[in-house]
């Protein structure tokens, strides 16, 4: 299949997050997408292309999904901490204040650090001087997925980094700025395509995709996640949310507890497949975090690497027009492999 790789992403390199009173090194770093990159190429699973260029559609695209004050936030955010001091050339920008509950946003706050935690949601997402260049090209492989998909390849798989699926339509968080599977929905969606579904397989809760989409009965987004009540990100993703207004019945949340083995996960994978067969979609966009490995350091669920071809293959049995987009998975030395057998076992069945 077609592989969309962001050559800019090695401009986006976090150097800290917080974790428990302390700065420690990140987890989602550049060398997770050379893996994966590298693995498909040794596999040969298909060419390495660019994604294209920004054109008016993608343009606007991106600004219906996420607030032009938050993506303007995030393309002057570098120079404003360099206007600050020079100094902080050799810092990350991290949040130290958010509005939490009964205060407001709608109010731009002029102060920069007062704007960086009105737009986030942790400390555990800086933004470097690359990330606004990294994110953007990463979006753009997405929407070169999608469009792949919508001219006849039966599936494109988006090697975006940063990921994306915690972004929503304006905030960051979670490693994540913009929402690359989201975006590919959107492309399927403004090409005619009537009904879009999303599965995200992330160990972690789509919080970003759920809010964008959960007013909608176009796109359905059914996630697969570590309970919210004790996993990141914690104040959504509980089983409860089914979707707003129109788009009530549209969001499906299948929750697991921290130690979860492959029979379960599978099991609980079967159903979510059943609610995306049962809204017979047009086209299935895939947000792939392989975090579920039973070797990640962030992470609690036991998959083992032979596991992900089953789930290539799982996914492929529904046959779909298919855009799977890298998301997830920080046990380095095993993303590729992972990541590489879930694309083989979709390919292979
Ligand atoms: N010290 C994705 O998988 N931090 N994001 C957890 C670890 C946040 C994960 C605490 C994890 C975000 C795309
Ligand atoms: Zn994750």
């Amino acid at each position: 299949m077609q592989i969309f790789h962001n050559a800019l992403h090695h401009t986006h390199a976090g150097r800290q997050e917080m974790f428990r009173g302390k700065l420690v090194p990140c987890h989602e770093t550049p060398s997770r997408v050379d893996h994966v990159l590298a693995e498909c190429q040794r596999r040969g699973l298909g060419p390495v292309l660019a994604p294209g260029g920004w054109t008016a559609d993608r343009e606007q695209r991106l600004r219906h999904l996420h607030t032009p004050r938050y993506l303007d936030f995030l393309a002057g955010a570098w120079d404003e901490w360099m206007a600050q001091d020079p100094a902080n050339a050799a810092l990350d920008i991290l949040p130290s204040v958010w509005p939490g509950h009964a205060f407001r946003t709608d109010v731009l706050p002029s102060n920069f650090s007062a704007r960086v935690g009105l737009f986030s949601f942790d400390a555990g997402t800086p933004i470097t001087a690359g990330t606004w260049s990294a994110a953007r090209q990463g979006a753009l492989c997405a929407m070169a997925a999608a469009d792949a998909v919508l001219q006849g390849e039966r599936a494109a798989f988006a090697l975006s980094r940063p990921p994306g699926h915690h972004a929503g339509p304006d905030f960051f968080g979670g490693y994540c700025f913009l929402n690359n599977a989201a975006l590919a929905a959107q492309t399927l969606r403004d090409a005619g395509c009537a009904r879009v579904a999303v599965l995200d397989v992330d160990y972690h809760h789509g919080n970003g995709t759920q809010t964008l989409f959960e007013s909608r009965n176009d796109v359905l987004t059914v996630s697969i996640h570590g309970d919210p009540r004790t996993e990141y990100p914690f104040y959504l993703g509980h089983a409860d949310e089914r979707g707003c207004g129109e788009g009530e019945g549209f969001n499906l949340n299948l929750l697991l507890p921290r130690g979860t083995q492959p029979d379960r996960w599978f099991a609980t994978l079967e159903a979510a497949c059943q609610t995306v067969s049962d809204f017979a979609p047009n086209a299935l966009v895939v947000s792939l975090g392989v975090d579920t490995f039973e070797g990640d350091p962030i992470s609690g669920f036991h998959l083992r690497s032979s596991d992900y071809l089953r789930l290539g293959r799982t996914v492929a049995a529904l046959g779909l027009p298919t855009v799977w987009v890298f998301e997830g998975g920080y046990a380095v030395a095993e993303v590729g492999i992972n990541t590489a057998n879930v694309l083989e076992g979709f390919q292979a069945a």
